[in-house]
């Protein structure tokens, strides 16, 4: 990365020239993908398997020894001037949502391993030491459950996830001990994984995945808090019969109060200030032109930037679901398969983070993150903060998410910057 900090002129060409780079870097990770008509990379699937081999040969190439931790996550470390130091962890996550864009996550992972390679290429040693990981599981798409790898590092692994099954009823623990994870080892002692005990801070740049730092002309952004969310899947049992004979009156069609209830789900979160709510998936059964649906399935997700609205928020809609249910004499069940409460950033780390784009000529703005990031699992753990990237339209999740290599490389440099000038003493 070759960022030369004489004049601001050369500084940014060696900014955009890094960038170019990084933007071939995820250009070939994009390539890694499950199929389907744009990027879908779930955990442990054959995808992130290649995804995890070509980014190990790179942190090695890069001047780091790496290798696949117990969670199916790619771990490389890049010894401090002191063998064996503790280090700042940083990362993020390759696996992505389905017909995903090419920089969630994968722009926090080839960032930080670019700024290994720089650090590398100079011979240089901070006074600690750096572990890139590229977390598995961020999404949570695959399995019914979200962040396996983070809490596995973290050291808030649940082995009981290890028995999620998958739309296929694969078992999470069977695809991790197929990917080359120790799916045993984690059952046994959770704490296998963790590498909180030897690290002193958690830092990530991720895009912003929202349109606040392009509208306000700014291209990084420090991330304040992290919005805290609930997720849940919701069944719902009626009648199937033929959709010719069976009088509209009395029917317990499974189909129509699943749509109640989705608007339901949108009423709520439309009449209270700071909650979001969505359905991102409903599957139903048995799903044929001319019968009524006997049984559907949806996926509930619950956010707000305050626990307490987040709670009451996803109360609220559960009862309005049970009295839809009641009303159209269908069966609910509710499965809660996650929650992580919001996560405030580390003032000293967001700082560091402001200072370091500061001298690169950026003000950054301050703001929450509406969506959820690998560094919240990190949130009383370990001090953690976040750079935020800018992106066309705030469009994510999507392919047409798209960001500028000039500010691929300025997030790059603040990142390797901020490692220059790290408040370690702050941070203990
Ligand atoms: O859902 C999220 O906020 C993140 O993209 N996993
Ligand atoms: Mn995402
Ligand atoms: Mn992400």
């Amino acid at each position: 990365m070759h960022v030369s900090p004489s004049s601001d002129a050369t500084a940014r060409d060696g900014r955009d020239c890094l960038g170019a780079a990084l933007l071939a870097r995820l250009e070939t990770l994009a390539g890694f993908t499950d199929g389907g008509t744009a990027l879908t990379r779930l955990y442990l699937s054959p995808a992130h398997r290649a995804a995890a081999g070509w980014l190990a040969g790179w942190m090695e190439q890069a001047g780091m020894t790496a290798h696949v931790d117990a969670a199916g996550n790619v771990v490389g470390r890049y010894e401090g001037a002191t063998p064996g130091a503790p280090a700042v962890l940083l990362g993020s996550h390759i696996d992505s949502v389905r017909n995903a864009g090419k920089y969630d996550g994968t722009l926090g992972v080839v960032t930080a391993v670019a700024v290994v390679e720089e650090l590398n290429r100079r011979g240089e040693r901070l006074p600690f030491a750096l572990e890139v990981i590229a977390f598995g599981d961020e999404e949570g798409v695959r399995f019914p459950v979200i962040f396996s790898g983070t809490r596995a590092v973290a050291g808030t692994f649940d082995p009981a996830c290890l028995h999620a099954a998958d739309a296929d009823g694969v078992r999470l623990g069977e695809a991790l001990a197929a990917f080359g994870g120790a799916p045993a080892a984690l059952a046994a002692d959770p704490a296998t994984a963790a590498r909180v005990a030897r690290a002193l801070a958690y830092l990530e740049v991720h895009i912003e995945q929202g349109p606040v730092l392009e509208q306000a002309g700014v291209p990084v952004g420090v991330v304040t808090a992290i919005n805290g969310a609930s997720r849940y899947t919701l069944g719902i049992t009626g009648t199937a019969g033929h959709a010719g004979t069976v009088p509209m009156a009395g029917r317990r069609d499974a189909l129509a109060a699943a749509a109640d209830m989705v608007l339901a789900v949108e009423r709520q979160a439309l009449h209270t200030p700071g909650l979001v709510a969505t359905v991102g998936r409903l599957d139903v059964l048995p799903g044929a032109v001319n019968v009524i649906a006997g049984g559907a399935r949806l996926t509930l997700d619950v956010r707000s930037p305050d626990d307490r609205v987040r709670r009451d928020g996803a109360a609220a809609i559960l009862d309005a679901c049970a009295i839809i249910a009641q009303r159209r004499h269908v069966a609910l069940s509710v499965d809660q398969t996650s929650e992580t409460p919001a996560a405030p950033c580390t003032p000293a780390l967001m700082d560091a983070f402001a200072a370091a784009a500061a001298r690169a000529g950026v003000e950054p703005k301050r703001l929450p993150s509406g969506a959820g990031h690998d560094a919240m699992v990190f949130a009383g753990v370990l001090p953690m903060a976040m750079l935020f990237v800018r992106c066309r339209g705030g469009i994510s999740h999507n392919p047409a998410e798209s960001i500028t290599a000039a500010d691929a490389g300025l997030a790059a440099a603040v990142l390797l910057d901020t490692l220059r000038h790290l408040p370690v003493q702050a941070l203990s």
